[in-house]
């Protein structure tokens, strides 16, 4: 360890190695702050990435910043510049938040009755997701979500109905069945299927991204990943090809804090995951992921940088997984019932819905149960309605693969309907 210190210290001690003579002023300072913080190797492994999201005060006018970006302080006040959204794209951003949580709930509460499969929850992370999507041009911009994203498709337009016959995957389902309840994918809606390998679609994004260039079409594409993604070799592949080809593209780091149980001070030596963008020669910018309006405004910035020709950003949402990291584990395994407790302080819902009633004066307690009630009671028909849709024929597995089938799989086909099972 005494050696490996050594060698590091040697390293942060050669400029001309770290390439430091060419940094803009702005990148000397991440220069100087991360070559602060590697000198305190074991420190590095224990403490929490530092961010300060407590501030009332903050007067940041852009996203362009080390400390988060913030605008709507977690007390629902308006510290930074208004992004002028106009009252109905509040009040329908705030609906699919409130829709986004309450179903949330439900569908952990049918998972946990047997009644469907292993869900990924999104509890904590609504502003982050639907504040994305509120950015975009629903006519032209393209969506590679991650698992973790209901609240980017509830944003996107996907109704209901099609949700829930989507994650029973019955008869109703336009992918008849074939997604697991959180590969979300809607090509209508330009979301693009999701693959499981952590990070495997951040390339593919790019790579479509460049496409749309080509092809002179002036679309965005925006991926989505978590902190653990940017732990993968594909998130810097993707980074590294569209800084050099400026790729239109928007990566958006939804750091919920952990990767399963590992936290994100275990993930990552780097001060921050928005920092990372640095090094491969664009934007960076770290956002209050609990905070509607800096998420719209950075987001509608980056995307018209990338639309520009200017090249892409990495948005760091800092954001809160409220449960678990899906169905399958215990939360209190890995992280203090305290350090939840904080984190609900600052939840995307509740401060939205303080700056409605207190500074927008266009919403009420009142409104807001009979909009819970309203809700809760569709979610519960949807349920039911779905629910009882049969499943998908199974010689379905065979169509709309390819554009004639092909001689083995007709036999397959034929033998399936002769064993009388299908
Ligand atoms: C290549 C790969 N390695 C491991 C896994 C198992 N795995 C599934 S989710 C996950 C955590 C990802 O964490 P993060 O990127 O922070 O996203 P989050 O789930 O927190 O939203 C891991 C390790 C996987 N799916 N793919
Ligand atoms: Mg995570």
């Amino acid at each position: 360890m005494k050696e490996r210190s050594n060698n590091r210290k040697k390293q942060i001690n050669s400029p001309k190695k770290r390439g430091s003579r060419n940094l803009s002023a702005r990148n000397k300072k991440h220069a100087v702050k991360t070559r602060k913080s590697n000198n305190s190797y074991r420190k590095a492994e224990s403490k929490s990435l530092e961010y300060n999201l407590e501030s009332s005060t903050t007067t940041q006018k852009s996203g362009r910043s080390d400390e988060p970006f913030q605008i709507l302080n977690k007390e629902g006040q308006l510290v930074g510049e208004d992004p002028k959204l106009a009252s109905g794209e509040i009040v329908q951003a705030y609906h699919n938040m409130v829709l986004t949580r309450i179903l949330d709930e439900k569908l952990i509460a049918l998972q946990r009755q047997g009644r469907m499969g292993t869900y990924v929850s999104c509890s904590g992370q609504e502003a982050s997701q639907i504040g994305t999507v509120l950015a975009l041009s629903k006519d032209k911009d393209w969506i590679f979500p991650m698992y973790r994203d209901m609240g980017m498709i509830i944003q996107a337009g996907v109704s209901l109905k099609q949700l829930m016959n989507r994650i029973f995957g019955n008869s109703k389902d336009e992918a008849l069945g074939r997604d697991l309840p959180n590969l979300f994918a809607w090509k209508e809606k330009r979301i693009v299927s999701f693959a499981a390998p952590i990070a495997s679609h951040v390339p593919l994004a790019t790579g479509f991204a460049m496409a749309a260039r080509l092809r002179k079409d002036d679309s965005v594409c925006v991926a989505t990943f978590g902190d653990g993604a940017t732990s993968s070799a594909e998130f810097h592949v993707a980074m590294n090809f569209a800084g050099v080809y400026k790729a239109p593209i928007v990566f958006i780091c939804e750091n919920n804090q952990y990767a399963i149980s590992v936290p994100v001070s275990q993930q990552t030596a780097s001060e921050s995951i928005a920092v990372k963008a640095v090094a491969y020669g664009f934007e960076g910018v770290r956002v209050d992921g609990n905070d509607l309006f800096a998420v719209y405004s950075a987001v509608k910035k980056a995307a018209e940088d990338a639309r520009k020709g200017i090249g892409p950003t990495l948005i760091e949402c800092l954001t809160y997984r409220l449960g678990a990291h899906s169905t399958a584990d215990d939360w209190k395994k890995y992280r203090t019932s305290e350090e939840v407790e904080t984190w609900k302080k600052r939840d995307p819902i509740q401060r939205l819905k303080q700056y409605m009633i207190k500074e927008l004066k266009l919403w009420s307690e009142e409104e807001d149960q009979k909009l819970r009630a309203e809700i809760d009671a569709r979610i519960s028909e949807a349920i039911s309605v779905a629910e009882k849709v049969p499943p998908p024929k199974v010689t379905t597995l065979f169509d709309g693969i390819y554009s004639s089938v092909p001689r083995n799989l007709e036999d397959q086909r034929d033998e399936l309907l002769e064993s009388g099972s299908a």
